[in-house]
């Protein structure tokens, strides 16, 4: 363990933590957050109602329109002089969501990823080869910074460049390599072009996230990278990577690094409070993030919190592997997508119909959104639509124009936009 006496804390003592963490945010928020205050007294709550954990079922959820509504910076509790990074993620509407840190979070997020990477098998003086993205995204410069801190020295690639990264792969040593799961297996196949397989290269371990994925892929990237592959969980709302981690002997559910961050399983219908190891919507507390804390935040993502005995010594409880959403949002070669930010690309195009359906799927181990669109086919619309979405959203998408008409209508009831073809990987 990185930090034993955190990670392995008595379970009385971490409860007794959580509860006085728990109270210290709300009393933050309140006196801070005009939004927050307004959710408190719709509700019917002040933060002298949270006297015990369960308490905290009464206080409302935060979502994603909220941080929308008060965009950019409205839940944030400190002055923007004390800021000290902003990191952005996609919205359901055009524009993104804004995250702040102070001095003091940029602290808690370097402590929750190295605590992270220690688990997944990394130690001091190790080479780690950063393949998550750097910019506004949280993945690289918040994995870089956790690397720091637990005495890695990393090689920021970033994203993409493949044959590039194969080429530092080899001439760099890298013990540690982060990344999408896809890409993981991208940068398998382009070390089997090269003629390196498992055990050919320096690479042990291997921390992957960002996106859903299955077993099937732990062992499709092992297999290929001789590595050791754990899974990293987190999300900018709440800090970025590090939310959770796996342990590399154990490799069964990731430690919710519990002393920053309140897990909930919640019914996805009644938002209920469920107990540990039902399964439900994912809901966290940022307890201990000073500049922009947030209460109950409503990831979307459906896991099951897992407080069995465990091998390794720590107390908190692990979260399982992600099985899938609450909602419509697309998680395509690790970057979000909204159904709606397609819809927004489409509108200003103005003259194709709104009418449009997403099929992804997956063709070798990528995954591939097929856009549909009503339009008379047109070989230069689908190359305008194709280089809008890729110039406002930021992916690579594949357009089809299909016969106005012929695409889904709602009937009423939700219309679904989406058709996932990718199955269980
Ligand atoms: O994806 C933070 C991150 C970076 C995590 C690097 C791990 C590694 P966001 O861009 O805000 O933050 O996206 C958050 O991604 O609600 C999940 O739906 C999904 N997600 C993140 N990690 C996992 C994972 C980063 N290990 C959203 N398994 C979350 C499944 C994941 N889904």
């Amino acid at each position: 363990m990185f930090q034993p006496d955190r990670e392995a804390m008595p379970i009385p003592e971490l409860r007794a933590l959580q509860r006085r963490q728990l109270r210290t945010m709300l009393e933050r928020q309140h006196e801070h957050v005009p939004a927050y205050r307004e959710k408190f007294r719709a509700a019917g709550v002040t933060p002298d109602d949270l006297s015990t954990l369960d308490d905290l079922a009464r206080f409302p959820f935060t979502r994603k329109a909220d941080l929308r509504d008060t965009y950019p910076l409205g839940l944030s509790c400190v002055p923007r002089s004390a800021l000290r990074r902003l990191h952005a993620s996609s919205g359901t509407s055009g524009k993104p969501t804004v995250v702040a840190y102070d001095e003091h979070d940029l602290g808690v997020f370097e402590e929750v990823v190295a605590r992270s990477l220690y688990a997944a098998g990394a130690r001091p003086g190790m080479v780690f080869h950063n393949a998550y993205g750097y910019g506004l995204f949280t993945g690289g410069l918040g994995t870089h910074g956790g690397a720091a801190r637990l005495g890695l020295c990393t090689v920021p690639v970033s994203g993409g460049g493949t044959e590039r990264q194969v080429q530092l792969i080899e001439d760099l040593h890298p013990e540690v390599i982060a990344c999408t799961p896809s890409y993981a297996l991208v940068l398998g196949e382009a070390l089997a072009r090269r003629g390196l397989g498992p055990g050919d290269t320096s690479l042990k371990y291997a921390v992957l996230g960002a996106e859903p994925w299955a077993e099937k892929t732990r062992h499709e990237v092992q297999a290929a990278l001789g590595v050791t592959a754990t899974n990293i969980y987190g999300l900018s709302e709440i800090i970025g990577p590090g939310v959770s981690n796996e342990d590399a002997a154990e490799q069964r559910g990731s430690y919710v690094w519990e002393d920053h961050f309140y897990p909930e399983i919640v019914d996805p219908e009644t938002g209920d409070v469920l107990p540990d190891g039902e399964w439900g919507v994912l809901v966290l507390s940022s307890m201990t993030r000073s500049a922009m804390p947030i209460l109950r935040y409503w990831t979307g993502d459906i896991t099951r919190l897992l407080p069995d005995d465990n091998a390794t010594g720590r107390t908190m409880r692990r979260m399982d592997a992600i099985r899938g959403r609450s909602d419509d949002l697309i998680i395509l070669r690790g970057v979000n997508v909204y159904p709606t930010q397609l819809e927004a690309v489409l509108i200003t195009l103005g003259h194709v119909s709104p009418h449009y359906h997403v099929v992804l799927s997956r063709s070798g181990v990528l995954d591939e959104l097929t856009l549909r669109v009503e339009a008379e086919d047109s070989a230069a619309l689908r190359a305008e639509i194709e280089r809008q979405v890729k110039a406002v959203v930021g992916v690579t998408v594949r357009c089809e124009l299909c016969e106005p008409g012929s695409l889904p209508r709602s009937e009423g009831g939700k219309l679904r936009r989406v058709t996932d073809l990718r199955g269980a990987r």
